[in-house]
């Protein structure tokens, strides 16, 4: 039987590189998200490879979780991998210009959902055992303060410290958690921040050297495929041109 990777956010950046990477190797791909189409376009692609479901899939929904969990077609089972990668942030204004909800809607998927979908999948990755891998993606942001990164960062926090907790009790069961935590990535990540002003995305990205989703894909592929024994607690990747600022002070 072949070796099966569960990918939230499987629709765009990290997560459909991720697919692609994973298919490459020869692993059967459930693929989720929550736009259809996307999911449809990228098991055309590469049903030719892997045997590849899809199943469209808001993670903030933890019934419609389950139940996409607890419905996985024969050969889909087995899930090995779990790339808890669907997130998302919003509103990069300082934080006493935002809007509640989009801070809920922040918690809402990077912390409930990720916590839906691992719930879901954990008897299963307990089951698989030895070289089980949940891989949730963090973030720079989860460890280093920035002006506008309030909720969103906080809830990388929360994916650091869940993991580590994870670990403490999926202790003797085989399985690896990690935290992946990225910095700046060129994906749809800024076109969605800024609540689709693309000239904001592009200027972000432009004259410098971001990391591709593919290079974050081949990291979720590392992690996975290390042998049994070695677990990448938290694995944080910058672009070699980004790095660390002064502290900001507030003169008179
Ligand atoms: P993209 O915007 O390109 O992809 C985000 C993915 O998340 C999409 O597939 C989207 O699918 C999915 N998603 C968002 N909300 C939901 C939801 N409620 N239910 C299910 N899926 C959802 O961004 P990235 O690929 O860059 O982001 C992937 C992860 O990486 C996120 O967790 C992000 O926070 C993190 N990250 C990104 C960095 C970057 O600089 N790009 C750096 C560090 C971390 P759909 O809309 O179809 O549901
Ligand atoms: C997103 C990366 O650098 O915008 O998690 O915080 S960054």
């Amino acid at each position: 039987m072949t070796d099966c990777v569960f990918i939230t956010g499987a629709t765009s950046g990290f997560g459909r590189a991720a697919a692609h990477r994973f298919a490459a190797a020869g692993w059967s791909l459930v693929l989720t998200g929550r736009r259809l189409e996307r999911l449809e376009a990228l098991k055309e692609e590469l049903q030719g490879q892997v045997p590849v479901h899809i199943v469209a899939l808001d993670v903030r929904d933890s019934d419609a979780v389950d139940a996409a969990v607890a419905a996985l077609p024969e050969g889909f089972t087995r899930v090995r991998t779990l790339l808890n990668n669907a997130g998302l942030a919003l509103a990069p204004q300082p934080a006493q210009k935002v809007d509640r909800r989009d801070w809920h809607t922040m918690i809402d998927t990077n912390v409930t959902g990720l916590v839906n979908v691992t719930h879901a999948l954990l008897p299963t990755l307990i089951d698989v055992g030895e070289g089980a891998t949940i891989v949730n993606v963090g973030s720079i942001a989860g460890q280093w303060p920035y002006p506008g990164s309030h909720v969103y960062g906080a809830s990388k926090a929360f994916v650091k410290q869940f993991s580590y907790n994870l670990r403490c009790d999926l202790l003797g069961t085989g399985v690896r958690v990690t935290d992946l935590a990225p910095g700046i990535a060129e994906t749809e990540f800024t076109l969605v921040r800024t609540g689709g002003d693309q000239v904001a995305a592009d200027a972000l990205y432009s004259g410098t050297t971001a990391l591709t989703a593919e290079d974050i894909a081949e990291q979720m592929f590392y992690i996975a495929t290390l042998p049994p024994h070695i677990n990448f607690n938290r694995l944080e990747v910058m672009p070699t041109r980004q790095a660390w600022s002064a502290f900001a002070i507030d003169y008179d």
